[in-house]
């Protein structure tokens, strides 16, 4: 964007803001980036919105015009080549500046950084790697101090208060190594919200969708956890009336009204029930359909209100920082808020709100072994009965209490950040032989997404949840158990570019690499197709009948019952034939004909129970292929297509 004012006589200056969210490499050294991505950029957001403040505010001077462009890595080429041209002209600046980069985005936000240096641009970056590392390690670490000593700018903290001082360092070629406001945690209440670029939303699978963090901070103090010390215990909020101008604009301007409100704890947001009622004076008075999903801890069920206020306001799914079930573990990891003798009381508070809960878990406490993370799995099916649970590996991430320990205690730990996902395995654990924890990770997503436990979950779900889960479960299942990866990072559809590889992978020939992304697409096509099979059949054992469908179904079998009961079988041979006087254009064999015109009518009928009948033709069809019979094999294809047509039809209705 652009500021208006004008000085005459000499060219004005201009700043290109560049705001990149940095990808992750994957085992192969690709980097991981999908055709469309799930969950758009907070970080992004939060930093082109303080951009645009500055513009506003003309922090630059008046006769700077800003610009800010943002790419996300993870959905989207990063044009280098064009941003390191930007900068050519004598009144231009472009400025590059890697946004919230996590400790698994260090390597590959590194590499960018070389190449932005190399050509001669002014890059800084910031986050929770940066941020974290910072602020428990002692002295600065070598792959922070090779970024310095290369001219990159490292930021420690958050920048609210901070962003204009530092864009006028950049204006003037004068940016410092290193800046620390970790100490001054900036007052979140007037600053403004992020705001959601409608083009940024294109790559993404849902286009109405929106991150906004309400509040920073946790007072908690578990030892895994890097939020406590970079945003530090004490809450602070942004103004519920600012949330409520951003949630208007952006219904009006964009569309947007489902959110995930980024808060590490919502329930110890001190302006919850503020919040709470302006949501709910959107949605009741002002009809704006807010639906949003939040993460709270184990105890928020006991803040009276709490659950019944953010089911009226529009809440459509928590996600609850359950982490174990094992007081032993959850007392290693100092997560003494947690009782697991309160979590089934706590599970059925949402529930009863109809709310959907989905449970972070955490594998590879000290207490866990194969055996003990298989029984939790099967606890939280059949004694909690949570909808959803994310399942994540213990990694002592950069800026917890856990890694300082062991970075000190000189404990062994993976040597590669771009492990630091929490799906690779990055400690030694007693328990578990190498690779082991992995497998049972890997174990526990399959389990927990199973056809059953799905089923069992679709068919309570509240009507108005039934396709947010479903759709949960699509992805959950495409990203941990096709992808091999984290439903967290992956979104839709592997793109791989071969150029631009981690370094020391070399790059392969294009037939090489053709021959092998062939291969990779095959074997994707195959998985996509069985699990869109699995969808469907899912979709058809649970799917909600309207009233108006089980009062058709109910009067069609009684006029089949009645059918048979007073007709002759000579009145039904009439009746088939006058079927074919009706149809004689139709030159295919009668009983085909008949089975044609009977396809809507039976097609009610198998639409409510499950497609296994054509499931085991088709099996038989593949074993005895001779003998199939062409008729029942054109009829039994067109009722899948047209079963695999509703499902899509009833899927792609879906808004959220
Ligand atoms: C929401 C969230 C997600 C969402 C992301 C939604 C989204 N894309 O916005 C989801 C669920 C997808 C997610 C996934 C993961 N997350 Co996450 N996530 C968060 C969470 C809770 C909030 C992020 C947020 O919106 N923060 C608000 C923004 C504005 O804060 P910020 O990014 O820190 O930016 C501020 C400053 O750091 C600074 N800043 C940031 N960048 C820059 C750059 C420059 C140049 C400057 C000057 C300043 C600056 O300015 C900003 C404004 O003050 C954070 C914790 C937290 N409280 O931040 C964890 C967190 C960032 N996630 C974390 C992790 C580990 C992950 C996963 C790897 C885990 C996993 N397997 O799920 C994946 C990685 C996926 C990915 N590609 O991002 C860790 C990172 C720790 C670390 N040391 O790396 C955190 C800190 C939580 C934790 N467990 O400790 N996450
Ligand atoms: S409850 Fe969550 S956010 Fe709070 S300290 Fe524990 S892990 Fe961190």
């Amino acid at each position: 964007m652009r500021q208006n004012s004008k000085a005459p006589g000499h060219k004005r200056k201009q700043i290109v803001v560049v705001l990149i969210k940095p990808s992750k490499y994957d085992d192969e050294g690709y980097v991981i980036r999908h055709f469309r991505g799930v969950l758009p950029s907070n970080t992004l957001a939060c930093l082109s919105s303080l951009t645009q403040d500055v513009a506003r505010r003309e922090l630059l001077g008046r006769d700077v015009d800003i610009r800010v462009e943002i790419y996300d890595d993870t959905v989207q080429p990063i044009p280098i080549k064009r941003i390191l041209r930007s900068n050519r002209l004598p009144f231009r600046r472009t400025i590059v500046a890697l946004a919230g980069v996590q400790s698994n985005q260090f390597p590959r936000a590194a590499d960018l950084a070389r190449k932005f240096r190399e050509g001669g641009l002014q890059v800084l970056i910031g986050g929770f790697h940066v941020s974290g590392m910072l602020a428990l390690s002692p002295g600065i670490s070598p792959e922070i101090q090779e970024l310095i000593d290369l001219g990159v700018t490292v930021v420690k903290g958050e920048v609210e208060e901070t962003w204009g001082d530092l864009l006028r360092d950049a204006a003037e070629e004068n940016l410092r190594p290193i800046y620390d406001f970790l100490d001054q945690k900036p007052n979140l209440y007037e600053q403004p919200i992020p705001m959601i670029q409608r083009e940024y939303l294109k790559k993404f699978v849902i286009s109405n969708f929106g991150t906004i963090d309400c509040s920073r901070g946790c007072p908690f103090n578990c030892s895994f956890c890097t939020i406590i010390n970079v945003q530090g215990r004490e809450m602070r909020v942004r103004s519920p009336e600012l949330l409520a101008r951003t949630l208007r604009d952006n219904y009006r301007l964009n569309k947007i009204y489902f959110y995930f409100f980024t808060d590490d704890n919502f329930a110890r947001n001190s302006s919850w029930r503020e919040v709470f009622q302006m949501l709910i004076g959107l949605r009741e008075k002002e009809k704006i359909p807010i639906q949003f999903m939040i993460q709270v801890d184990t105890q928020s069920h006991k803040i009276p209100d709490f659950v019944s206020l953010a089911s009226r306001a529009g809440c459509s799914q928590v996600f609850i920082g359950m982490e174990s079930i094992n007081p032993e573990n959850l007392k290693a990891a100092g997560k003494m808020q947690n009782k697991v003798q309160d979590y089934r009381e706590l599970i059925s508070a949402w529930h009863n709100a109809k709310i959907a809960t989905h449970v972070a878990y955490i594998f590879g406490f000290p207490f866990d072994t194969p055996e003990s993370i298989r029984e939790d799995v099967r606890r939280l099916q059949n004694e909690l009965g949570v909808e959803q649970a994310s399942f994540f590996m213990l990694t002592p991430l950069p800026g917890s209490r856990d890694h300082a320990r062991m970075l000190q205690d000189g404990e062994p730990m993976s040597p590669d950040l771009n492990e630091y996902d929490s799906f690779h395995e990055t400690i030694r654990h007693p328990n578990f032989a190498p690779g082991e924890l992995q497998a049972s990770y890997r174990e526990a997503w399959k389990n927990f997404y199973s056809f059953d436990y799905m089923r069992e979950v679709l068919a309570r779900a509240n009507p108005e949840n039934y396709w947010n889960i479903f759709c949960d479960f699509l992805w959950y299942k495409n990203s941990a158990l096709i992808e091999g990866g984290h439903p967290m990072i992956h979104g839709f559809f592997r793109l791989k570019d071969r150029t631009d590889r981690r370094p020391g992978f070399a790059v392969e020939s294009r037939l090489r690499h053709f021959l092998k992304r062939f291969r990779e697409l095959r074997s994707l096509a195959r998985s996509w197709a069985s699990l869109v099979l699995e969808m469907e059949e899912l979709w058809l054992q649970t799917r909600k009948r309207s009233e108006a469908e089980i009062r058709l179904l109910a009067e069609i079998q009684r006029l089949r019952q009645e059918v048979n009961r007073n007709l002759h079988s000579a009145e039904l041979q009439l009746a088939h034939a006058r079927v074919r006087m009706h149809f004689p254009e139709l030159r295919v064999p009668s009983r085909l004909a008949l089975a044609l015109r009977n396809l809507n009518f039976r097609m009610a009928k198998r639409v409510t129970y499950s497609r296994a009948d054509l499931q085991q033709f088709w099996k038989r069809a593949r074993t005895k292929t001779l003998l199939a019979r062409p008729d029942k094999v054109v009829l039994n294809f067109l009722k899948d297509v047209q079963l695999f047509l509703l499902f899509v039809r009833e899927l792609a209705r879906t808004e959220t």
